[in-house]
């Protein structure tokens, strides 16, 4: 059971999270008009990138619409505040949700890193592999969230290593791509890979909360958290890519990608 179910909560916390919920799926939603309009400034080598932003977009505001759904049922309001009246609140959905998003966002990476042929596969499968594992068996320990028993702390310690293992192989993709690029795209990249350190690593923190801060303000950071991570991790990354290959594009000398480049005097973009 998620620790979100065991607190009564004041008219404000319980809107805070309700809104961060709604604010979050607003945001998926305006990101993916950005990159499905934004496409076609891409060379078709690197485009997918925009289209599985929209596939993650699609996703993540799914699941933030039924989780803002579900707080709104799970709790009523009985005069003085908040209480469990309804279905239980369950961050299991979060869970699910990641299994989709996690090997789509790893995918993007090596896309835009312009990693191919064994490699792409030798790394897409170990991004699958370890980010399935990782995701569910952190599902199996979280279960145990409230108690903090050997299934919480045990589950955790086996996903983290499978969170390790994805980090060595997406820094590896990182610091191949930084090897080939250009000094500004190389620049983007290094920011890749701390938005990527530090919006990934919220997550287990998230997990750790019900055992670090067990109150109904121990709830209302952890959904504060958890938004910050995933508008970070997936809409802010995905418009990071994207820029990153709208830039290789116009590099590489795609013409719609030079001409969309308003940030680049007229001059400089029509001598590339
Ligand atoms: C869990 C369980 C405890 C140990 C670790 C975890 C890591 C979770 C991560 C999730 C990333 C999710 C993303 C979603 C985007 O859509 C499963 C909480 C290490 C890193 C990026």
């Amino acid at each position: 059971m998620s620790f979100e179910n065991l607190y009564e909560y004041t008219a404000a916390q319980f809107e805070i999270v309700l809104s961060v919920f709604t604010l979050t799926a607003a945001v998926f939603a305006a990101v993916l008009v950005y990159s499905i309009a934004t496409a076609g400034s891409i060379s078709p080598r690197y485009r997918i990138t925009s289209y599985l932003t929209g596939v993650v977009m699609v996703s993540a505001f799914l699941e933030l619409g039924l989780l803002a759904l579900r707080w709104s049922e799970s709790f009523s309001w009985n005069g003085s505040s908040y209480v469990l009246d309804g279905d239980l609140f369950s961050n299991g959905f979060r869970y699910m949700n990641w299994s989709i998003d996690v090997p789509v966002l790893l995918t993007q990476l090596l896309i835009v890193a312009g990693i191919t042929g064994g490699v792409f596969f030798k790394r897409w499968a170990s991004f699958v592999v370890a980010g399935l594992a990782m995701i569910w068996t952190g599902y199996v320990g979280q279960f145990d969230e409230v108690d903090g028993g050997s299934q919480f702390w045990t589950w955790g310690a086996i996903s983290t290593v499978f969170y390790l293992w994805l980090l060595y192989v997406a820094w590896q993709t990182i610091r191949d791509a930084r090897a080939t690029a250009s000094p500004s795209v190389s620049k983007l990249f290094s920011f890749v890979w701390i938005l990527f350190l530090v919006s990934w690593t919220i997550y287990p923190l998230a997990y750790l909360m019900p055992q670090l801060w067990a109150t109904a303000d121990g709830v209302v950071a952890r959904n504060l958290i958890y938004s910050f991570a995933d508008i970070s991790s997936k809409a802010v990354y995905g418009i990071l890519l994207a820029v990153i290959a709208q830039k290789v594009s116009a590099e590489e000398g795609y013409k719609p990608a030079i001409e969309s480049s308003f940030w680049v005097p007229k001059a400089s973009a029509g001598a590339q």
